[in-house]
């Protein structure tokens, strides 16, 4: 059985390349690490028409089953597999089928709210935020959801301007003082290979717990 040893959320808005950070930190740890993609943990909206689902705010917090997240990576701190929900973008609604993660040394939550909720916070190792100017991830949003998804660019930028944007500065940027690290720009190499550093530090044991936040006053 595994207990993990160090767990990391990395938060910041659409585009900021948290993905990008969240693989180029762990990539060459292997097997022992696991991402959670907090987009998994969207509300099951089975009980809505597509077009009711097309006009729900997946920006805002409550589009997210928090608890469900919270108790999942609960039960993996104490070294359990969980069944892991599965997100289908194409049809904004939970999968049927689910995916078995079992816990590995190191556990990175990574989404756009990551850093919201007071409890999962507490249970992160290291706070990371990744902040990338908004021209950036635009450019970067309408890249991947008009060319790669398929959307038209009205419709994204429609959704840019009334949801995005407002709930970005709304609830994502404030997360930023949760967070223990801010990096600027997803591939900024120096902070990318401190943490790669790090992270191979606590998988090979020997710095566990060394960087442990002190406890908020
Ligand atoms: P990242 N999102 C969708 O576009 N459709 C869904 O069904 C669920 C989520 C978007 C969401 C958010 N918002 O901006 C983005 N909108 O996915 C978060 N509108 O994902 O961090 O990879 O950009
Ligand atoms: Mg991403």
């Amino acid at each position: 059985m595994t207990i993990p040893s160090f767990v990391i959320g990395i938060a910041g808005g659409t585009g900021a390349g948290k993905t990008t950070v969240a693989r180029l930190i762990t990539e060459n740890v292997g097997e022992s690490v696991t991402r959670i993609p907090i987009d998994n943990y969207y509300n099951d909206l089975s009980h809505l028409e597509l077009s009711e689902r097309e006009s729900v705010n997946y920006d805002h917090p409550s589009a997210f089953e928090w608890e469900l997240l919270h108790d999942q990576l609960a039960t993996l701190l104490q070294g359990q597999p969980i069944e892991m929900p599965k997100y289908d973008f194409e049809v904004h609604n939970r999968k049927d089928e689910t995916e078995t993660v079992e816990p590995t040394d190191v556990i990175i939550i990574e989404g756009i709210l990551a850093l919201h909720d007071e409890e999962i916070n507490e249970m992160f190792d290291l706070r990371l935020y990744v902040e990338t100017d908004a021209d950036v991830r635009i450019l970067r949003r309408i890249q991947r959801d008009v060319i790669e998804r398929g959307r038209d660019l009205e419709g994204v930028i429609d959704q840019y301007l009334s949801t995005v944007k407002p709930m970005h500065e709304q609830f994502i940027e404030p997360t930023k003082k949760q967070a223990d690290l801010i990096i600027p720009e997803g591939a900024n190499s120096v902070a990318v290979n401190l943490l790669e550093e790090k992270v191979q530090a606590e998988v090979e044991g020997d710095t566990t717990r060394d960087w442990e936040r002190p406890t908020p006053e």
